[in-house]
């Protein structure tokens, strides 16, 4: 048998979140092939409102985004973490219809979402030029083509900044200010905190839906970690949990171990208590306050705020400074 080193991105994360006092695992490791499939199928299942909110935003205010992004010049659409780019799809075809054709170059860490992403929008948008870059664009940066008299309009959708800290969040838009020319903009998409208009059930009920998606969504995690290191996690014995956490204003969610057991990564043992957990991910639910802060401390200035008629999701186009 042929012995395949284990990536070492995967075990040295693995090995750090999971010898920590409170142990995790980063967001990243959801996103194989199957995560990937998982994510795709929670943004169509009914308690997960994110996608199809932010679609419809984009449906009924493409035009008015794209005009204020372009102030006259032509776009050049970039988007970090850009999965299938389904929703993105609304914001091509609308800026094919304004200029002839664009130059959209989608970044993601899953070479399979980005292949499939290419093709779609390659088959369904003629006018789409796609220069898909795999990459993972917080650890190994990115590379953006700028044509000629053309502005820069980057996507980061989806609320995917939410799965980052604060700080976290802050250096990404830091660094893609950095790619960025004054005028350029970015179209942040962001959950928004409980309200009157959004009870924290409706929260809780998009990470815990009834059909099981986020949980095997969850748990894939381990899967990996039993496919690439060879750790032996038993799925049985963990329990997916979404909670809320006020105080950061976040969803967090973890795996609960349901009962004292062990695991061994490489050579070393790693030992769970019943109850124990693994904490996965955050998902933090913004107010107005953190994304002013947000864009202060990274260098745009938010123009305009579209938010969905339920005031659940809102998405906001700020301008490089
Ligand atoms: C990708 N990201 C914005 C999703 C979220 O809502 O935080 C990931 C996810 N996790 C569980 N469900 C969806």
């Amino acid at each position: 048998m042929i012995a395949i080193a284990p990536n070492e991105a995967v075990l040295s994360a693995a090995l750090t979140g999971l010898t920590a006092p409170q142990k995790s695992l980063p967001p990243w490791l959801f996103y194989d092939e199957t995560g990937s499939q998982l994510f795709e199928q929670i943004t169509a299942l009914p308690e997960y409102y994110l996608t199809r909110t932010e679609r419809g935003l984009f449906t009924a205010h493409a035009d008015e985004i794209l005009a204020l992004a372009a102030q006259g010049s032509a776009l050049t659409m970039l988007e970090l973490g850009a999965g299938s780019a389904a929703k993105t799809g609304i914001l091509l075809a609308a800026a094919v219809e304004q200029q002839g054709s664009v130059l959209y170059q989608p970044i993601d860490i899953s070479a399979s979402a980005l292949e499939e992403a290419s093709a779609n929008i390659t088959a369904n948008i003629p006018g789409v030029i796609v220069t898909p870059q795999v990459a993972n664009y917080i650890t190994e940066g990115f590379t953006l083509t700028r044509l000629p008299r053309e502005r820069v309009l980057a996507l980061y959708i989806g609320s995917s900044i939410g799965n980052f800290s604060p700080t976290e969040a802050v250096d990404i838009l830091r660094n893609l200010r950095a790619h960025l020319l004054p005028g350029d903009t970015l179209l942040l998409g962001t959950d928004l905190a409980p309200s009157t208009h959004k009870p924290v059930e409706t929260l809780l009920a998009a990470y815990n839906d009834a059909a099981g998606i986020t949980a095997a969504f969850n748990k894939n995690i381990l899967t990996r970690l039993n496919r690439e290191l060879d750790a032996g996690f038993s799925l049985n014995c963990f329990t997916h949990r979404a909670r809320w956490n006020a105080a950061e204003s976040r969803i967090e969610m973890h795996l609960e171990s349901r009962a004292a057991q062990q695991v061994h990564i490489a050579g070393q043992r790693i030992v769970f208590r019943a109850g124990e957990t693994i904490h996965t991910e955050n998902s933090y639910k913004f107010t107005a306050a953190m994304l002013a802060s947000l864009f202060a401390s990274a260098g745009f200035s938010p123009e305009r705020t579209f938010h969905s008629t339920d005031d659940t999701f809102a998405v906001t186009l700020a301008r490089a400074v």
